[in-house]
């Protein structure tokens, strides 16, 4: 009878030969070694054989089974050193790797929708230099000397004179000195102030609108800012104008709408009031006027401002500002 232990390992060795890569080895180790494999058979076979040949056999056989092991384990540290000197192996059947797309930063979809509907009500969008002289952003708005907007602790000053603007508005006196009415203007980007909280970053950025003419009243800025309010939100959306102060407009008004959380209901974005603040507005001051050398007598016209980290937070529920400059790619990829 031919001896099976020495046919087993001839043919064991050869497979473990022919083996080309990791895959290929676990096989063989399966086909010989593993619960249902070849010598696993002749092992348990052992006790079927005539009481004198099963010493011998059990010892030839566990010692095949202790040199596979031996020459599979060299065979897979051989293969693992050589794929190491050739770099990883590629595997062509994995699904490509997907590059993330980018998107728009929230504040630049809010204030592009922004400038859209006043685009679309026929104002133009003007810009303006963001490090300013102290004449346009105070001076020429009828900011005077003593007003608190003017102490350090709000504005960051780069000299004397020159200073990061506070507002947008300084690009607006800059235009009406160079354009007689009628005017239809918006000024939008980043303004700068000494702020750091919950609901204040010391860069923000805003939206202000400026529109003179003959015979332009309170009741164009109304009907201008509620349309924004009915197209940036709903038309459904109330507003409240609400008696107010600022240096370049007069008479000024706030503007609230019904809160977007709860319907005006009362709830604790809108402190229970059921009412959020979300522009400031006014007639130009005459002032103003004076200092670009418009016809007082001739021309009214009415301003508004409206910050746009804001709106934003109210249009999607975001609840802390400083989100929109954490560059977290968790947050900023929903919008
Ligand atoms: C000119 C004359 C008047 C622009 C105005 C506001 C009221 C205002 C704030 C809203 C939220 C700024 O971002 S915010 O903090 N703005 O309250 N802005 S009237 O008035 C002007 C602008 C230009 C020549």
């Amino acid at each position: 009878m031919e001896n099976p232990i020495n046919d087993i390992e001839n043919q064991a060795f050869e497979e473990i030969q022919a083996a080309k890569t990791s895959e290929d080895l676990e096989m063989v180790s399966i086909r010989y070694l593993g619960r249902k494999g070849i010598l696993t058979a002749f092992l348990r076979s052992i006790s079927s054989l005539p009481e004198d040949q099963r010493p011998d056999a059990g010892k030839n056989a566990n010692l095949l089974k202790t040199k596979l092991e031996k020459a599979i384990q060299q065979s897979r540290t051989t293969m693992k050193a050589n794929k190491a000197d050739n770099g990883p192996e590629v595997d062509v059947t994995l699904p490509g790797r997907r590059r993330g797309h980018g998107s728009l930063h929230p504040v630049t979809q809010v204030l592009d929708e922004i400038c859209g509907i006043f685009l679309r009500l026929g104002f133009d969008i003007v810009e303006g230099p963001e490090v300013e002289t102290d004449y346009y952003n105070f001076e020429a708005l009828n900011i005077p000397k003593y007003h608190p907007a003017r102490d350090m602790q709000d504005t960051f000053y780069v000299s004397d004179n020159i200073v990061l603007r506070t507002h947008t508005s300084p690009s607006q006196p800059r235009t009406m000195e160079k354009t007689d009415p009628p005017v239809r203007i918006i000024s939008a980007g980043k303004v700068f102030r000494c702020d750091s909280d919950l609901t204040h970053t010391p860069m923000f950025h805003q939206i202000e609108g400026l529109m003179v003419d003959e015979n332009i009243s309170f009741g164009d800025l109304k009907g201008i800012l509620t349309t924004f309010v009915h197209q940036f939100f709903d038309d459904k959306t109330q507003l409240r104008f609400r008696p107010s102060y600022f240096p370049f407009t007069e008479p000024s008004a706030e503007v609230d709408i019904q809160c977007v959380m709860c319907r005006g209901e009362g709830c604790r974005v809108c402190s229970r009031t059921g009412w959020l603040e979300v522009l400031g507005s006014g007639m130009v001051h005459p002032a103003v006027f004076e200092n670009v050398g418009y016809d007082t007598k001739k021309y009214t016209g009415f301003a508004f401002g409206v910050g746009i980290e804001r709106m934003a937070m109210l249009k999607y529920g975001i609840d802390d500002i400083r989100k929109y400059f954490e560059n977290d790619v968790r947050f900023l990829g929903q919008f």
